[in-house]
């Protein structure tokens, strides 16, 4: 037993003995089920590639025949590269959404210098070694990636091979991505683990796994950026190295990245190009982000242990009457019937109906949590209609696996399979019965406490990966992600006038279809604030740009100075919401004293205003694929400064958010991309590339607009108006806007403004295909004060 597990034991241990005594059966049972249903690793042989033997092309590229594997590459329409080793194809795959896009026609395998081999495409050329290294290089032959021949260890006696593949990058490239991590957004040296986890306390920048990780490496340097996706949802690490200019004798030294993965297979994507275009093909492959209501990108307040419906309307009149914006609740494992999924406990809620529309009238929709683990007790309706359709994870010997969870002794439905995710999704019923209109989907790695060992499922326990057949190592990755899907498509039938809202503690690659997701437990500090904008970033730069903190943290109380530097974070990212455990402080925004209410409001009220511009990003990103939040670099990745900066990020195209990550600054530094930009507070022009200082009173984060920005806002009447940001002299701006029209699914047009300057005025119109005409919208223009 190691320190966390003894932290997580003495946990559950005051959660009840007959629960600690479960926690104790299950790890052992746990245990043998694995001893029983796990091929042993006894002796392996190592492979590589070996010399090439012979070529076949094919559309978009061919195969290339190695002696001891064969290499199939194709080059997509979409510009993004395809190859899988030892015959591996783009399918089956649970990130890509649909079949795997056309070939390029165009791409064309042809022999390259050496006995080698390249496939030249628009976007980008690929060369193939003779001993089996793949070079990645842009249209004008600058080398992004060179991976070295991939290296296999097989069993003898036959099974799942292990491999291993290294990288190299150029000196001064930086790795980003890898799902959500904590000590990011910029992935220093370190190994990264693959292998969805639930750390099992709250978390800091120091604690790696956590719930969502994905095999997704953005690399951005001088060059280009290029995203790789290797499509395989084994355990495994990420070893990384980021490279040096002038090196040792003044050499530079190469970056390097060393996957080595426990099986699957050995199959990746590569997408080259700016950071727009890269994240547009990966969406483009694995999926649009689906759209939230836009409630959804309102204030969200949530808690563990409202303990009844009186605690929810009185948190909610709070909101209330000091006229606060509150657009949802959300109800928590305490309001289940003994924290069984899909109940409600009706003592503590007796008229849960009644209450979603109450609160409804004052616009707050009521938001559910739902735990994928159902208490194994007959007699539980969840428990017997799912046995009766045999949905649950069953092992190697037949028998279901059982974990421990909040309701105590627990089953997992299998998720890879269409047909529980059907019945799965019928259970939603209930919840929409109740008056719920979103879901929050928690402990779905999926989670079971346990007393030593792996807090999940046995890794031999069975799945059905849609039909396929296989094991929890292939499984585990993707669970939470097949869950979201059973959700996201029973709610697009059963409320086809809304949009689902769903967003999930852990996923995967390609989870932005369903929906999002959130934190996790961040821990109550300065550290986890600073986590907790890595994670955002982070998980935006691999396709999942609906995604926010627990405002103030899971645990703890934090300092009325922390918390609001929280809300205030909070209140520029697409989930923003409050949140914290049962046995946490208040994180009610009057709880903090006056002098923070003022200023929450002030927040509030200005996320409040800035809806119109969420939506449109909300919107944008659907349809390319961009995350609303983005790291400074997005738009200047050569900017190398922009590069290494980790405290502050576009809000679009529009706005740059610097939060105060430290306690105590009413200053701080703000590293500014080309270009000018106005404080939004002060109106105070600053002028890019640089870094400029700027005032952070505890009244409010700085915000800095792009000079000859378009942003809808909400104005005071709460119709659309457009604030513009006047264009530098001599400069123009503009924007896009998609407003919403409704919480249905009809596909709103985008218009586009352009900005400019004539007789000494600035002038905004509305461009369209018969040519520029007025704005339809109220126009402010601001920053005309500055020279
Ligand atoms: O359901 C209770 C909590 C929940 O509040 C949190 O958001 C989840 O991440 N849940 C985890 C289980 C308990 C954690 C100690």
């Amino acid at each position: 037993m190691d320190g966390r597990d003894l932290v997580r034991s003495v946990k559950i241990g005051s959660a009840g003995a007959a629960q600690r005594v479960r926690t104790v059966r299950a790890a052992w049972r746990r245990r043998r089920a694995d001893a029983a249903g796990l091929p042993r690793r006894g002796a392996e042989r190592a492979r590589v590639p070996g010399p090439v033997r012979e070529v076949e092309p094919g559309p978009g590229g061919g195969v290339v025949r190695f002696s001891r594997s064969e290499l199939r590459i194709t080059v997509a329409v979409n510009g993004a590269v395809f190859w899988g080793w030892d015959g591996a194809a783009p399918e089956p795959s649970y990130a890509l959404a649909g079949r795997s896009p056309e070939p390029d026609p165009r791409a064309v395998l042809e022999p390259d210098k050496d006995g080698g081999w390249r496939v030249v495409a628009e976007r980008v050329t690929v060369v193939v070694s003779r001993h089996g290294a793949i070079e990645v290089l842009t249209p004008g032959g600058v080398l992004l990636r060179r991976d070295l021949p991939p290296r296999w260890w097989e069993p003898v006696g036959g099974g799942t091979a292990r491999w291993m593949q290294r990288s190299e990058v150029a000196a001064d490239a930086r790795f980003f991505g890898l799902g959500g991590r904590a000590s990011g957004p910029r992935l220093r040296d370190g190994t990264y683990r693959l292998w969805n986890t639930d750390p099992g306390r709250p978390f800091g920048p120091g604690d790696d796994p956590l719930y969502v990780t994905m095999p997704v490496q953005l690399v951005v340097a001088d060059a280009a950026t290029h995203l790789v996706f290797h499509d395989t949802s084994w355990d495994g690490t990420v070893t990384l190295r980021e490279g040096e200019e002038g090196a040792g004798s003044g050499h530079d030294r190469e970056g390097t990245s060393e996957l080595r993965m426990d099986g699957g297979p050995l199959r990746c994507w590569v997408m080259v190009g700016t950071p727009a275009r890269v994240l547009l093909a990966w969406a483009s492959l694995t999926g649009a982000p689906a759209l939230p209501p836009a409630w959804a990108l309102g204030h969200h307040h949530a808690r563990w242990g409202f303990g009844g419906e009186q605690e929810v309307r009185r948190i909610v009149s709070g909101y209330l009457e000091r006229d606060l914006p509150l657009d949802a609740v959300h109800l928590d494992i305490d309001h289940y019937d003994a924290h069984q999924v899909f109940t409600v406990d009706t003592e503590r809620f007796p008229k849960l109906p009644q209450l979603a529309e109450d609160l409804l009238r004052d616009g707050i929709r009521l938001v559910s949590i739902v735990d994928p683990a159902v208490k194994a007790e007959p007699g539980n309706d969840v428990f017997d209609s799912g046995t009766a359709e045999d949905v649950f994870v069953r092992d190697a010997s037949g028998q279901l696996v059982r974990g421990v969870a909040w309701p105590g002794e627990v089953a997992y439905p299998d998720f890879t399979h269409a047909r529980v995710r059907q019945w799965w999704g019928r259970l939603y019923e209930e919840r929409v019965s109740q008056g719920f209109s979103g879901f929050w989907h928690a402990v779905n790695e999926p989670t079971s406490f346990t007393a030593f060992g792996e807090s999940t499922l046995p890794r031999s326990a069975r799945h059905a990966l849609e039909g396929r057949g296989g094991d929890h190592r292939e499984a585990h990755n993707v669970y939470a992600l097949c869950m979201a899907q059973a959700a996201y498509e029973a709610l697009s039938g059963l409320t086809p006038q809304e949009r689902p809202f769903v967003f999930s503690r852990s996923g995967w690659a390609g989870m932005q279809r369903y929906g999002g997701t959130w934190s996790g437990d961040v821990a109550t500090g300065w550290p986890g604030l600073r986590a907790s904008l890595s994670l955002i970033l982070g998980l935006g730069l691999c396709g999942v740009p609906y995604s926010g903190p627990d405002v103030g943290g899971f645990d703890g109380s934090p300092s009325p100075e922390l918390y609001l530097r929280w809300f205030q974070l909070g209140s520029y990212l697409p989930l923003f919401r409050t949140h914290a455990s049962l046995r946490a402080g208040r994180r009610e925004p009057w709880e903090f004293g006056a002098e923070v209410l003022e200023h929450a409001r002030v927040a509030l009220v200005e996320r409040r205003r800035l809806l119109p511009y969420f939506v449109t990003l909300a919107h944008l990103a659907r349809r390319t694929g961009a995350p609303y939040v983005r790291p400074l670099w997005w738009a200047a990745p050569e900017d190398r400064a922009l590069r290494d900066c980790e405290d502050a990020f576009l809000l679009g195209d529009c706005l740059l958010v610097a939060p105060v990550l430290d306690p105590g600054t009413d200053r701080r530094a703000v590293q500014l991309p080309r270009g000018r930009w106005y404080d939004t507070a002060t109106e105070q022009v600053h002028e890019g590339p640089g870094q400029v200082l700027v005032d952070s009173p505890l009244a409010r984060v700085p915000v800095l607009a792009r000079a000859g920005a378009v942003i809808p806002v909400r104005g005071e009447d709460g119709r659309q108006e457009l604030e513009v940001w006047a264009p530098a002299h001599g400069r123009t701006g503009g924007g896009l806007i998609v407003q919403d029209v409704g919480d249905g699914r009809p596909e709103p047009e985008i218009e586009r403004y352009l900005a400019r300057w004539e007789d000494g005025r600035v002038v905004v119109e509305r461009e369209g295909e018969d040519g520029p005409s007025e704005s339809p919208h109220p126009v402010r223009i601001r920053g005309l004060g500055a020279s």
